[in-house]
């Protein structure tokens, strides 16, 4: 049976960009979030083979550590003429210092060896996996995706991480040229558009009271 999100939740990720966005997300239905930065908590190794995986290894560890419901996402970008890559390794592309630049830069440099100029060979997708952890270790999991093509060079300065190589399919903007609200508000606001919005709406259909 699934489980209702109410009071207190904490949101288990240490990227400014993704804690917008939840706290954006979670903002219409009444909980309390707090950020695990706030709590102090530790980041707990990413050793799972899929974003499910990681995301429950966060969602659980904070949970278990701040003895509150915690809420994670595991993301990335998922490039098709690169077998999948970066994929869960997104994070890891960018290296210590967090350069976003130098992470769309590789991903450039391949696709140009691989040949892969025109757009039906630059597609791509951004995946997101939710998972809500309770401390006597109840899970919720969903996980959606949003497809779009790689443009060079990155346009725009919204967003965080490969926001501006990344034109979802039917629009002319990159995310990086996009409000949040165009990116990931919720209807009637918005269109419910990116990977991590569209795991949402399935995550508030089985865990949240209506707005
Ligand atoms: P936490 O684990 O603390 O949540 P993280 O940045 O390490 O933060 P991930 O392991 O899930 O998170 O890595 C996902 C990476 O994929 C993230 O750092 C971004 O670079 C990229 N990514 C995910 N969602 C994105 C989005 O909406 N726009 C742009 N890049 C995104």
């Amino acid at each position: 049976m699934h489980r209702r999100i109410t009071g207190k939740l904490v949101i288990a990720t240490h990227n400014p960009g993704k804690l917008d966005e939840m706290r954006e997300l979670l903002a219409p239905y009444g909980i309390e979030a707090i950020s695990a930065g706030v709590l102090g908590l530790a980041e707990p190794e990413e050793t799972g083979d899929s974003f499910r995986a990681n995301a429950s290894i966060k969602a659980v560890a904070a949970a278990q550590a701040a003895k509150l419901p915690a809420f994670a996402d595991d993301s990335g970008l998922v490039v098709d003429a690169l077998d999948g890559a970066p994929g869960i390794y997104s994070a890891r592309w960018a290296g210590e210092t967090k350069d976003f630049s130098a992470a769309m830069a590789r991903i450039e440099r391949l696709l140009q060896e691989r040949g892969a100029t025109n757009p039906e060979a630059r597609k791509a997708h951004f995946v997101s996996a939710l998972c809500v952890a309770w401390p006597d270790d109840h899970l919720e999991e969903v996980e959606a995706r949003v497809d779009g093509t790689l443009v060079w060079p990155p346009r725009g300065t919204a967003g965080f991480g490969y926001d501006p190589a990344f034109l979802p399919d039917d629009h002319t903007r990159t995310f990086g040229e996009m409000t949040s609200i165009e990116k990931h508000g919720l209807p009637p606001l918005g269109l419910g558009l990116s990977h991590r919005a569209r795991a949402f709406v399935k995550l508030a259909e089985i865990c949240l009271d209506q707005r």
